[in-house]
């Protein structure tokens, strides 16, 4: 054989193999979902039996990391592979808003598709759809199409604002043309029920924010009018969203694919379905994570059932840390009892401490990735190049997105050295066993009573040590502090005193 045709063979053999390494994907994200929220990491206090199985049977990360510690930005990181805080728009979006991921851009769903991946998008969204000026009564586009998605079930933004209705394939679901839904973020609909003027509607209370439209008895983010048919009834959300998942599976279980299943629990408003009410003693942010952890049940049942489960490559995620009373009176607080959200952690959603990015993340494939708990520092965006070398495809220059795929597939603790965090546009920088966070004007605490990690000092925290950020050490490291400073300047582009 001359060296060309051994050159080919060599080519060939490597494709077989890489087509062979094709399993589905399943990245599942729940919302504000907290690091202590789940059993695995130790809380005794909530049984996250289906979330633990893929946790002790895979990857399970000790230093797993969103980008951000809110739901936009967060998603945009790990969809686009680019640190969020690059574009000015990634911050929490309301429903109206214009998709916030360009149409040319690069997307993990797009890198997926070129590897010949079927691609669906089901659940929590909050990326933005249409180009600013929404007619929700047509076919609304851009949307999780042009983000790669071939097929998407989505709810626009977050569980509290409207409009209150599921869109598939950028259509409203069970709309009644005669009754067209008309949203508003601005002004009130003469006529329609808001929270100030009809209490009497309420079966939720709002504790702050949250006292516009009023759907389902909740009181809601924005204005809604119509679309009565297509409102939807937030206990039923679990369930709605996972017979969808279950149809995804069936129809594309004989080629590859590519599913995000965004969860909405335990995102406010915490409504779980009434086999869930009780299922805990902290009420229904406790009930919530249960349902959220049969969801995650009802996937592996189906997955089995389908003959799948061992050809799948499930990640389990959350895109930001916890909060209790993030805008509604639902007993978060004072029903917690022992529980701990963070798990420890300093901080919680919104927040530049640790909680706000350091989130409950696994890796599960069953006969594949043997189960382990790893400490190395593994960043949703790296799922992007990650996968991409794990399915042989190029992906542009230019992204922040780094190849971990043996940190990611447990093989290798050598896990990411440098992340840039973010909280509402403010930065922090995690390198190596250090936490630096730079000083920021601004509230110590918000409306939810999470701290937001600002102050008038530079902190600096010893991870390894320290983990739950209780001491600054900067003024006894003054070396290490202006080190991270330069380093921090020279990744972020910003400048600091
Ligand atoms: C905030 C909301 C909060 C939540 C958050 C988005 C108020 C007072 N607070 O503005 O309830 O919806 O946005 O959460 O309106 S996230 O997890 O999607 O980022
Ligand atoms: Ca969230």
């Amino acid at each position: 054989m001359n060296k060309y045709l051994i050159a080919t063979a060599g080519l060939l053999t490597f494709t077989a193999a890489a087509a062979q390494q094709r399993p589905n994907v399943i990245i599942v994200i729940a919302d504000d979902l907290g690091f202590g929220d789940v059993s695995a990491y130790g809380s005794q206090t909530i049984h996250t039996p289906n979330i633990d199985r893929l946790a002790n049977g895979g990857v399970c990360f000790n230093n797993g990391y969103a980008t951000s510690a809110t739901s936009t930005p967060s998603r945009y990181g790990m969809l686009t592979g680019h640190y969020p805080w690059r574009n000015v728009k990634a911050r929490i979006l309301q429903g109206d808003a214009p998709l916030l991921i360009g149409v040319d851009e690069y997307t993990l769903p797009k890198m997926m598709s070129s590897a010949g991946y079927a691609t669906g998008a089901i659940g929590k969204w909050h990326l933005g759809m249409g180009t600013g000026v929404v007619d929700w009564n047509t076919t609304i586009t851009p949307g999780a199409r042009e983000v790669g998605f071939d097929y998407s079930c989505i709810i626009a933004a977050t569980n509290d604002r409207v409009p209150t209705v599921y869109v598939e394939n950028g259509r409203v679901v069970g709309l009644d043309p005669s009754d067209p839904i008309e949203v508003n973020y601005k002004q009130k609909f003469e006529g329609e029920p808001n929270a100030i003027d009809n209490p009497e509607l309420l079966k939720m209370q709002w504790s702050h924010g949250h006292n516009q439209a009023v759907v389902n008895g909740i009181p809601r983010i924005g204005y809604m009018k119509g679309g009565e048919s297509a409102r939807w009834v937030d206990e039923d959300m679990a369930d709605y969203f996972s017979d969808k998942v279950k149809t995804f599976v069936t129809e594309h279980k004989n080629e590859p694919f590519f599913l995000y299943y965004g969860l909405h629990e335990p995102h406010v408003p915490r409504a779980p379905h009434s086999r869930f009410v009780g299922a805990t003693d902290m009420g229904p942010r406790g009930d919530a994570i249960v349902e959220a952890d049969w969801c995650v049940g009802e996937l592996l049942k189906h997955l089995e059932k389908e003959g799948i489960l061992e050809n799948t490559l499930i990640f389990f995620t959350s895109d930001n840390g916890p909060v209790l009373d993030d805008g509604y009176k639902d007993q978060a607080v004072e029903r917690l009892g022992n529980h701990k959200p963070t798990g420890g952690l300093r901080g919680g959603k919104y927040s530049l401490f640790d909680a706000g990015t350091h989130v409950p993340l696994f890796v599960y494939w069953k006969g594949k990735v043997q189960p382990v708990r790893s400490d190395a520092i593994f960043c949703q965006m790296d799922i992007m190049a990650s996968l991409a070398a794990m399915l042989g495809v190029d992906i542009p220059e230019g992204l922040d997105t780094q190849n971990y795929l043996d940190v990611m597939l447990g093989k290798s603790q050598q896990g990411r050295d440098e992340l840039v965090l973010e909280a509402d546009m403010r930065l922090m920088l995690r390198s190596g066993k250090w936490a630096f966070i730079p000083p920021y004007k601004g509230k110590e605490r918000n409306l939810t009573g999470n701290e937001l990690g600002n102050g008038a000092e530079y902190m600096l925290f010893d991870m390894e040590a320290d983990p739950n950020q209780t001491t600054n050490v900067a003024t006894s490291h003054p070396d290490v502090v202006k080190q991270l400073k330069e380093r921090f300047v020279q990744l972020t582009g910003r400048t600091l005193e």
